[in-house]
Formats: C-alpha cells, sequence, structure tokens
C-alpha cells in the first residue's frame, strides 16, 4: 500500500544508526547514536555534495532507507520503493516520509547481511527494473585518465599513455573531463584539434573499447548554453537559478530536464558521442538533476532526474553507461554501474577535510573506502564502482597497504580500472598492474577495511577553526584560492 509516511516503534534503544547519503559522493556510513556527525563545510558545496534538502537535519536521516542496530545486535531496515523519500530516527521511532506523494515501503528484522539482501531483492521488483535493456552482464576493466592528468589532457598526451599501455589487459581506455569546451558546450576543445572521432579512431585501432567523460545536467555561466537558454535552467519558488555547487572556478547551475526542448538536446548529445565512436560513456555531477526546484511539469524530483537518465539511457543505446555523482537508488535499473563512493585521491586522508571541514565527501582514499564498502548491498542491482586503484609509488603518499587496500576493494566490487601513466610505473608495478586486471572476483569476508569505517571526530580547536574555515568557504575566490594551489601542485606534478 502506497503511503505518506510509516513508524516504526523500535522496542528498545537502538546503538547504532546506518545512513544512506542520497548521491555517489554523499557519506554512506554507520553512526552510534549520541555521535553527532557534524553539517560538512564549506556550504557552497552541499548542493554538489548532499541533499541539501536535508543537510541541516539534526536527527540520523538517510536518503531512501534507513537501518538500526538494536542491543541484541539485530538490525531492523526501513527502505523506500519508490522515490524522493527520506527516513529518519526520532528517539525509538524510525520514520519514513515521502518528501512529495506517496510510495511503498519495506521493512526487515534480522542480521546486517539478510536484510540488506532482502532490500536488494525487493527493489529488484520494483518499476525501478521495469525499463532495464541493453544492460552489460560484466563490468569492463578500465583506464581512465582523472587521477593523473585532471584536466591537463590532450590528444597528444593521451595518445602517448595509449601507446605506453602496450599489452595491459585494459578493455576501455576512458577519456574523463578536460576535452570539452566549457561545462555545458559539449564540443572538443583546442587541444582535441584532430576532434574526438579520430581520437576514438586511435583508441579503437589498439583494441581497446574507447570511453568519454561528459557533465549533462549541468552548465556554467562561461557556456554557450547557459548564455543561449536561460530559459532552460532549473529556478526556484522566487525565480532565482538553483545553485549546483561550485566547481572548476565557476558557480553551477543545471537544466530542467522536464523542458521538452532540454529532453531533445540530451538526447541528440548522447547520439552525437555514440557517433564519434565512443560506447563506454560516464555520466557525471547527475544529481543536479534532481536538485529542489521549480520545474516547468511538477513532479517528484527523483522522477523528473530518472526520466532524463531514461531518455539518455535510450539514446546511448548498447553503450555501457557508468553514473557518477549520481542519486543512488533512483539511478537503479538504468545504468550498468554506478560509482557508490566519493572520489579517491593519491593521499589516503586530510586533517583539513576530516576534522576542519567535516566533510566526508571531498576526494580522498579514505573516505572513498568508507561509503564503498556500506553500500556494497548494492552489487546485486548494479555493477558498484568504487573508483580507481593506484599501482605507481611517484606522486602517491599512501603506503602499501593502503593502496592494498583500496585494490582489494575494486577486486571485490569485481570493478577494475586505474588511472595511472604508463610512465610512471616501475617494471614491478606493471606487473602488479597486470595481475591485478586479470585477478577474479574476492570475497568481501577476506579483507578487513575496519581502519576505513570510522568518522573521524574534532577537538574544540578544530571546531572553532573549522567554523572560521567554513565560513571563509562560502566566499567563491576562497575556493578559487584552494583551486589554484591545488592546480599549481597538479602541474609541478604533470609537465
Ligand atoms: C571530473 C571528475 C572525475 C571524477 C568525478 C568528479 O565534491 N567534490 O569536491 C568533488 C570534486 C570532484 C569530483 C567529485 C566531487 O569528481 O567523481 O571521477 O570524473 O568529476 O571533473
Amino acid at each position: 500500500m502506497p503511503e505518506k509516511e510509516i513508524t516504526i516503534s523500535l522496542p528498545s534503544p537502538a546503538k547504532r544508526f546506518y545512513r544512506h547519503g542520497w548521491q555517489s559522493w554523499s557519506l554512506a556510513a554507520w553512526q552510534d547514536i549520541g555521535e553527532k556527525i557534524a553539517i560538512p563545510k564549506p556550504t557552497l558545496l552541499h548542493p554538489m555534495q548532499y541533499d541539501p534538502a536535508y543537510i541541516y537535519e539534526q536527527r540520523p536521516h538517510g536518503s531512501s532507507l534507513g537501518a538500526v542496530e538494536m542491543e541484541n545486535g539485530k538490525i531492523i531496515l526501513l527502505g523506500a520503493l519508490g522515490l524522493d523519500a527520506h527516513v529518519f530516527l526520532d528517539s525509538d521511532q524510525l520514520i519514513g516520509q515521502y518528501e512529495s506523494g506517496t510510495g511503498k515501503w519495506f521493512t526487515a528484522e534480522g542480521s546486517e547481511e539478510k536484510v540488506f539482501e532482502q532490500y536488494a531483492a525487493a527493489l529488484k521488483e520494483t518499476e525501478f527494473f521495469e525499463k532495464t535493456r541493453f544492460l552489460h552482464a560484466t563490468p569492463p576493466t578500465i583506464w581512465c585518465s582523472w587521477y593523473s592528468f585532471y584536466t591537463h589532457i590532450s590528444e597528444q598526451n593521451l595518445n602517448q599513455a595509449l601507446d605506453d599501455l602496450g599489452d595491459l589487459p585494459f578493455d576501455v581506455f576512458q577519456v574523463d573531463d578536460g576535452w570539452q569546451r566549457a561545462i555545458g558546450d559539449w564540443v572538443p576543445n583546442e587541444k582535441f584539434p584532430g576532434g574526438l572521432d579520430s581520437l576514438s579512431t586511435q583508441i579503437r585501432r589498439t583494441g581497446r573499447t574507447p570511453g568519454i567523460w561528459l557533465a549533462p545536467l549541468i552548465v556554467v555561466p562561461d557556456s554557450d548554453i547557459y548564455r543561449q537558454h536561460p530559459e532552460w535552467l532549473l529556478r526556484d519558488e522566487k525565480g532565482n537559478l538553483v545553485s549546483a555547487g561550485f566547481n572548476w572556478n565557476e558557480p553551477l547551475y543545471t537544466l530542467d530536464t522536464t523542458i521538452p526542448a532540454v529532453f531533445e538536446w540530451l538526447s541528440a548529445l548522447m547520439r552525437q558521442v555514440r557517433a564519434w565512436g565512443f560506447d563506454y560513456v560516464k555520466l557525471d555531477f547527475l544529481y543536479a538533476g534532481a536538485l529542489p526546484g521549480v520545474r516547468k511539469m511538477p513532479m517528484k524530483r527523483e522522477q523528473a532526474y530518472r526520466l532524463a537518465l531514461e531518455t539518455m539511457r535510450e539514446s546511448l543505446g548498447d553503450a555501457y553507461l557508468l553514473t557518477c555523482g549520481a542519486p543512488v537508488i533512483p539511478s537503479l535499473g538504468l545504468c550498468d554501474g554506478i560509482r557508490i563512493g566519493p572520489d579517491v585521491a593519491s593521499h589516503w586522508d586530510s586533517p583539513r577535510d576530516d576534522l576542519y571541514l567535516n566533510n566526508f565527501a571531498i576526494p580522498g582514499t579514505r573516505n572513498a573506502i568508507r561509503t564503498t564498502v556500506n553500500r556494497l548491498w548494492l552489487k546485486p542491482l548494479v555493477h558498484t564502482d568504487p573508483d580507481v586503484a593506484y599501482f605507481a609509488s611517484e606522486r602517491n603518499s599512501m603506503t602499501t597497504e593502503q593502496e592494498k587496500m583500496l585494490q582489494d576493494l575494486a577486486l571485490v566490487c569485481n570493478y577494475k580500472a586505474t588511472s595511472d601513466i604508463p610512465a610512471w610505473l616501475s617494471e614491478l608495478e606493471r606487473k602488479k598492474l597486470g595481475d591485478f586486471l586479470r585477478t577474479g572476483e574476492k570475497s568481501i569476508e577476506d579483507i578487513d577495511f575496519s581502519v576505513a569505517m570510522p568518522i573521524p571526530e574534532e577537538n574544540l580547536i578544530q571546531k572553532i577553526l573549522g567554523a572560521a574555515l567554513g565560513w571563509a568557504g562560502s566566499f567563491p575566490f576562497v575556493l578559487r584560492f584552494f583551486n589554484w594551489l591545488g592546480d599549481k601542485e597538479l602541474k609541478k606534478k604533470i609537465d
């Protein structure tokens, strides 16, 4: 029976709460009851990392589902089988609420393994999977340009990397962010004089599948699409543009995907990508399509997102579709793979992000492992992408154990990718990478991820300094300064 709200009275106080972050990068973790999870900073990034509608919620809560661990170790799970749902723990009550409309609910009690398995099975039976077509049986092995070159890719350095990969068993060579003229203008920039079709032909010649990244639902003020189609942009009740965050030194905005012309534009873009020769497509920053706002056609905001994803999926035909920065539950059934955690990085963690900003969605390996491990229950429903693993010790501050944990997580997910530039690898590292790519799936039971799980807690001084840093971070020029620092470091690494 579809219901707006459901309440489960717990027989005794709960010990821990499972919070499920909204989109790929949002924190998913078990928190002790009484353990406060601070509001992440800076605020300018909220729409890009969390569900902004619930960012100031004080009670333990999560998107689509929530679960509690009881004194006796048993888990009680409450999960939605529809869109736009949220779960809260309010003293001894587990409350599920549809933000708009109504929908079905699922509840289960038992071991952690069993209740999540049963919830996944129930999701499989929903309309999420009704339109499932084309989906690939297993994930490919992927070389992705992001975590080494970042935006500094060019036709030349990619072709060099492609050559140098030699006989390493990568199925896909995926071009990430940096090829486009602007976010919103999905045409190749001056670093790709030969165009993308010639690049994809080069890739195919080496026997690999060409892959590409794009963020089709967001636009920046510096793009032609922003200037030419202000009427396509999502606005709030006051008529102001809805913020989709801040990245690439620019504010991000998003398209209203319920406008028919936007629909057509998205569909044509996907067909263009296929026509260029790309058969593996990573669609990123997809959360933007489900942000709160006033849409042309009123509907649940996650429904608006799903319609856009469905259109893009159809237009991509049988390409492999990886969604990223994507509302997790609302993407089910429409994509081959979902990134289920934040970005990794060549460092394990960062005091700035953990203790001053309390932000566990910022790129960092520990953040990525924590959230990914807490979402492995999604495996029966979709390919779960843990992000890339590292093999090159050069330009990398992780210990061998930390690198190994990330590699093992990739094997548990059976989703194997790296961004290591072949020239950075020693003979031994290259061999290890080759062995990794040939290794089959590992079981979660065989790996100990416990060091990555706790949520770091700040002391009073860090709290005060964090408040100051968080306040400063609400000014775009401060974020631009941090980006400038980061970019300077990066340039040193690559050039
Ligand atoms: C390209 C990248 C890569 C990467 C994606 C995404 O919250 N953040 O600060 C944040 C920054 C970058 C980011 C995600 C989140 O990276 O996950 O794989 O494609 O875009 O720009």
